[in-house]
């Protein structure tokens, strides 16, 4: 069974009462609830992790090359800063789907640039809690097409 990995950046720990209106009222621990649920129903397993620091990404990222067959993350406000994370996503082989829970696109100039976008596979982006199911689902058909 494949084992995907789901990352989560900084500030993710405070979903559910962190601005809902953007983020929505599922707390983090919601949101791994549904990735496993969905594992459980479609065949793969899950590890879901969050942290606050830029670095243990990049070491939860390197670990997966050897620990899962994809990656899932949504790794917060590094996205549009973090060249370590950029680099950490070509440095590995395994594929990588970023995510987010907001459209990125429609907020802040400064959200609609992502350093790890050009070295993911592709970008999930706008649909909530339901962002980390559809990633998830991304990373199944690739694992799936890979065979
Ligand atoms: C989460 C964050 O913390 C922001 O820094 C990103 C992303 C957007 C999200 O929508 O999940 O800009």
């Amino acid at each position: 069974m494949p084992r995907f990995f789901v990352l989560n950046g900084p500030n993710l720990n405070l979903l559910g009462k962190r601005e809902p209106g953007i983020y929505g009222g599922h707390t983090l621990a919601d949101i791994e609830a549904l990735c496993v649920e969905a594992g459980a129903r479609l065949g793969f397993t899950v590890d879901f992790r969050q942290t606050n620091h830029e670095g243990t990404l990049v070491d939860w990222m390197h670990e997966a090359q050897d620990a899962a067959d994809g990656i899932a993350i949504n790794a917060g406000a590094y996205t549009h800063t973090s060249i370590a994370l950029h680099d950490a996503a070509r440095a590995i082989r395994v594929p990588v789907v970023e995510l987010h829970l907001s459209n990125v696109h429609a907020r802040e100039a400064f959200r609609h640039h992502s350093y790890l976008a050009p070295a993911a596979k592709g970008v999930i982006c706008g649909f909530g809690a339901q962002s980390y199911l559809l990633a998830l689902q991304a990373l199944q058909s690739l694992t799936q097409s890979a065979e």
